[in-house]
């Protein structure tokens, strides 16, 4: 039914037929660690005290992520796709986060993928840990290139001279809910490349991606030296003091329309790229609803934008998420509802936990 793939890594955009796909684990995750100054501009603030070394995400919690991950890759499947899964990996033994988010960590440009500089140091180890196997299988194709972060000397290099920094207090103590970070001043400094991967999203030969409280200058050139040749990268001015990842910003569904989250980017600033001159930009029109059970521990609800595409017209989107699903579905697409929201819970949804690998070119 579906074709061969020519090579094992091959993918341009976030849109077009999806024939290969990395898909996370949740199993055995922990909350990830970080110096206060930055969980507190990057974690929702009723959750700062979650984030201590050591500290499990609830194992029925994790459960059922797994179990609503195996739906997704029943779904995948069913749709033709090739899904590679990680080795598991005991996070709480590594002392690091989760192997659910690969998207963080590794980005697929042309037939190159290239891991993530991590500002986190409790994510250093991740793709290493939980991904290099497939890497490995990847490579045995020749025209594959796999691009490994360099080895980081001095992690909290990254963090001397910001605000708020050194301090004890935050995470455990009294948090009284004034943030560090001011608006442009992000949480890390330019003292080496930092970037994760989901602060970029793939528009052909166009990468677009922000700066943010994970994401400096260095870590947007090192991607640019990175990319085949051919292929640039844009920065979006983003309004979002809070940022960390750009997949719950913007969301194209198919080549010319994109839906973007106007409470942290401004058409504006879109039109600003050229890329998306002849563009249908369209501001998601409604108020993500609040949750609470399972808790967002990490994420606003604008996760509901986090969807993945099969293709361009075939999208799959949290089951809850009904307003989302009929909005899109009113643009043409076609919804397709996967439970997700204890993967939610752990710090994203399908996007965040895939690495398309193979996209079928235009
Ligand atoms: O809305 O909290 C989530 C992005 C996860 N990669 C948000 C951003």
């Amino acid at each position: 039914m579906v074709s061969v793939p020519t090579h094992l890594v091959s993918a341009d955009t976030e849109w077009s037929p999806l024939r290969s796909v990395i898909v996370g684990h949740a199993a055995d995750s922990c909350f990830p660690t970080a110096p206060p100054h930055m969980i507190k501009a990057t974690m929702p603030e009723e959750h700062f005290a979650s984030f201590r070394p050591k500290n499990r995400f609830p194992a029925s919690l994790l459960d059922r992520a797994d179990a609503e991950v195996r739906q997704f890759v029943q779904i995948l499947r069913d749709h033709g796709v090739l899904v590679y899964r990680p080795k598991a990996i005991d996070w709480f033994a590594e002392g690091g986060y989760t192997a659910a988010m690969p998207r963080d960590g590794l980005i697929t440009v042309g037939n190159t993928v290239i891991e993530a500089c991590f500002a986190w140091e409790c994510r250093h180890r991740e793709i290493e840990l939980g991904f290099s196997e497939i890497l490995a299988d990847l490579e045995k194709d020749p025209v594959v290139r796999v691009v490994r972060a360099p080895k980081v000397e001095r992690p909290d290099a990254l963090y001397e001279g910001i605000r708020g920094f050194g301090q004890k207090d935050a995470v455990n103590g009294e948090v009284n809910g004034t943030h560090t970070v001011h608006s442009h001043e992000w949480a890390i400094n330019n003292a080496r490349p930092a970037f994760d991967a989901a602060d970029f999203l793939r528009f052909g030969k166009t990468i677009v991606g922000q700066l943010s409280n994970v994401t400096n200058q260095k870590g947007v050139d090192y991607l640019r030296s990175a990319v085949p040749e051919g292929y640039s990268v844009e920065l979006l001015d983003v309004t979002d003091e809070h940022a960390m990842h750009i997949d719950a910003t913007i969301l194209p569904l198919r080549q010319r329309l994109l839906i973007y989250n106007p409470e942290r980017v401004s058409k504006r600033a879109l039109q600003k790229l050229d890329l998306f001159k002849d563009w249908e930009l369209h501001a998601y029109p409604y108020q993500p609803a609040p949750r609470e059970n399972p808790p967002r521990y990490m994420t606003s609800g604008w996760l509901l934008m986090n969807v993945f595409s099969l293709d361009e017209k075939k999208v799959v989107v949290e089951a809850g998420d009904v307003e989302f699903a009929e909005y899109i579905r009113k643009l043409g697409m076609e919804p397709i509802p996967c439970p997700f929201q204890h993967v939610n819970s752990i710090g994203g949804s399908f996007h965040c936990t895939t690495v398309d690998l193979v996209r079928q070119g235009t």
